[in-house]
C-alpha cells in the first residue's frame, strides 16, 4: 500500500518573511524523492499580449501534469482513484496529459507561459512515504490515534484516583482541563455546571459526572460540526487554505484532493505559496498522487497572480473544486496578512462568492495560541472554516474547544494522521469519546 508524507516540522520552518531561494536539482528531487517521477511541462502555449483585467500578469502559470504517457489519453473518463486501487508507484489519470494541454490552452491568453522550472525542493519538504496503515474507521480509529493525548492523559487516573463525589474531584477535573488547554473560560462553565449539578444530587457517583462532562464536551462541539459542503453550481468551487507555517496546509490539500476526486469532483490546485521552490514542487508531487492539474507560476511568482489564473482556468474547464494553497505566515506580520486580503480581493473578481470557502488549518499542538492566530487571520480574510492537525500524536487537544466557543466557526475536518484516509470529517462525538472514553469512570 502506498501512503504518504512526511516532512519539516513546524519549529523548522523558516520565518516567512525571509526570501527561501535554495534550489535542487532534478537529480536530487529524484534521489530525495525516487517514487515521484518530474512534472512533465504542459505544451508550451503562445504567448498573447496580457489581457487587461489581470491583476498581477508577470509570468503566466504551468500547469504542471504529473508524468504520463500522452499517448494513454483518454479525456472523456476521469479515473477514480482509491488508496486500496493505488499501486506503490505514482499514478495519475490516463487522461491527464489531455487536461493539462487543454488547461494550457485556456492559460494561453493570459501571459507568456514560463519555462517549466525545474522541481527544486530540499528532500525535508518533500512528502515522502511512510509504510502506516490509516486508523480504523469510526471511533475506534479516533480513539488509537487520541489516545496519546495531553487530555487523554491528564484523565488517565483521575477518577480512580478520585472516586468519590467531592469537591477535589472536581479540583481535579479542572486542573486537567486546563493542563489540556481547554482554556480558562470554557473551562470555568464546565466545572460550575457540574458543581451545580452535583450539589443538587444529580450525579449518583462519578461515573454519571464522568458522563455529564462528556455530554457537556459534545455540546460545546455541536454547533461547530457542520461539514463542508461543496456547491455544485460554483464552477469551481474555490477553497483558499491559509493558516501559520508548517502546520499542515499543504498536506491537507494533498488530502483533500484525493477526498474530493474520490467524491466524483474534478479538480485543479493551485500552488499560491510562491514563496519556496519546495513548496509549488510538494503541491506537484500531491498533485500527482492524485492525478490533479496544478497551476504554478514557480517561486516568487505573485500569489494573488497565481489564483486569478487558476480561478480564470478552473472556470473555462468547467473544474467543480479549486483548491489554492498559500505560504505559511505569522499572524503578527502584517504585510503578509494584507497579502491574503489581496489574493480575496482578487478571486473576487472574477466569481464575486469566490472563495467560497476560507479554509484555516491548526497544528492542534499549538495550544491557546491558535486563538490569537484565528482572531487575525479571521480579521484579514474572514475565515469560513477550520481543519485541525496533528490531533494524533501528542496534541493536547483541548483548544479546540476553547476555538469552539470563542468563534463558532465551522470545523469542518481533523487530522489524525498522515495518510490521505487520515483527514476526517470533524466528529464531536467521535473526538469526544478518544480524548475521554467512557470506561474511565468504571
Ligand atoms: N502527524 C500528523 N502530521 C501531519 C498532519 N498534517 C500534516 N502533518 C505533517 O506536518 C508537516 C507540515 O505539513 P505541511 O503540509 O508541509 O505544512 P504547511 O502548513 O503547508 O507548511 P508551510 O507551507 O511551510 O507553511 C508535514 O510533516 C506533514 O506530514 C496530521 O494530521 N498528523
Ligand atoms: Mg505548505
Amino acid at each position: 500500500m502506498l501512503s504518504f508524507f512526511r516532512r519539516k516540522k513546524p519549529q523548522d520552518a523558516a520565518t516567512p518573511d525571509a526570501p527561501k531561494t535554495q534550489h535542487y536539482s532534478a537529480e536530487e528531487l529524484a534521489a530525495a524523492f525516487p517514487s515521484a517521477a518530474p512534472p512533465e511541462q504542459a505544451p508550451a502555449a503562445p504567448v498573447a499580449p496580457p489581457v487587461a483585467e489581470a491583476p498581477v500578469p508577470t509570468a503566466a502559470p504551468e500547469v504542471v501534469a504529473p508524468a504520463t504517457s500522452a499517448a494513454q489519453a483518454t479525456p472523456e473518463a476521469p479515473q477514480e482513484t482509491t488508496a486500496e486501487a493505488l499501486p506503490e508507484r505514482v499514478l495519475a489519470p490516463e487522461n491527464f496529459a489531455a487536461e493539462a494541454a487543454a488547461a494550457a490552452a485556456v492559460l494561453a491568453p493570459l501571459a507568456p507561459v514560463i519555462p517549466a522550472q525545474e522541481p527544486a525542493a530540499p528532500a525535508a519538504d518533500l512528502p515522502v512515504l511512510v509504510d502506516a496503515p490509516p486508523a480504523p474507521a469510526g471511533k475506534p480509529g479516533w480513539r488509537e490515534r487520541l489516545r496519546n493525548s495531553a487530555f487523554a492523559r491528564s484523565f488517565g487516573g483521575l477518577f480512580s484516583r478520585n472516586p468519590k463525589l467531592d469537591d477535589d474531584l472536581l479540583d481535579e477535573i479542572e486542573t486537567a482541563l486546563l493542563t489540556a488547554d481547554v482554556g480558562v473560560a470554557a473551562t470555568t462553565e464546565l466545572i460550575a455546571d457540574l458543581r451545580k449539578r452535583m450539589k443538587a444530587r444529580e450525579f449518583i457517583d462519578a461515573n454519571a459526572l464522568l458522563a455529564a462532562l462528556r455530554a457537556d464536551l459534545i455540546a460545546i462541539l455541536q454547533p461547530v460540526s457542520k461539514p463542508l459542503v461543496i456547491d455544485r453550481n460554483a464552477k469551481p468551487f474555490v477553497v483558499l487554505t491559509v493558516g501559520v507555517n508548517g502546520v499542515g496546509k499543504t498536506t491537507t490539500i494533498g488530502k483533500l484532493a484525493k477526498r474530493f476526486k474520490d467524491e466524483g469532483h474534478s479538480l485543479m490546485l493551485a500552488a499560491g505559496d510562491t514563496f519556496r521552490a519546495a513548496a509549488v514542487a510538494q503541491l506537484q508531487i500531491w498533485g500527482e498522487r492524485n492525478g490533479v492539474a496544478v497551476v504554478a507560476q514557480g517561486q516568487n511568482a505573485d500569489a494573488a497572480s497565481v489564483a486569478y489564473d487558476a480561478l480564470q482556468a478552473g472556470k473555462a474547464r468547467g473544474t467543480s473544486v479549486l483548491i489554492a494553497d498559500t505560504a505559511g505566515r505569522l499572524h503578527t506580520q502584517s504585510g503578509l496578512m494584507n497579502e491574503l486580503g489581496k489574493i480575496r480581493r482578487v478571486l473576487g473578481k472574477i466569481d464575486e462568492n469566490a472563495p467560497h470557502e476560507v479554509l484555516m488549518v491548526i497544528d492542534g499542538t499549538t495550544g491557546q495560541n491558535a486563538l490569537s492566530q484565528l482572531r487575525q487571520f479571521n480579521a484579514a480574510v474572514k475565515v469560513t472554516g477550520l481543519v485541525v492537525t496533528k490531533l494524533d500524536g501528542t496534541a493536547k487537544g483541548g483548544v479546540v474547544f476553547a476555538l469552539a466557543r470563542e468563534f463558532g466557526i465551522p470545523i469542518r475536518f481533523a487530522g489524525i494522521g498522515e495518510r490521505p484516509e487520515d483527514l476526517r470529517v470533524f466528529d464531536p462525538e467521535a473526538f469526544v469519546d478518544a480524548l475521554l472514553p467512557e470506561a474511565l469512570g468504571a
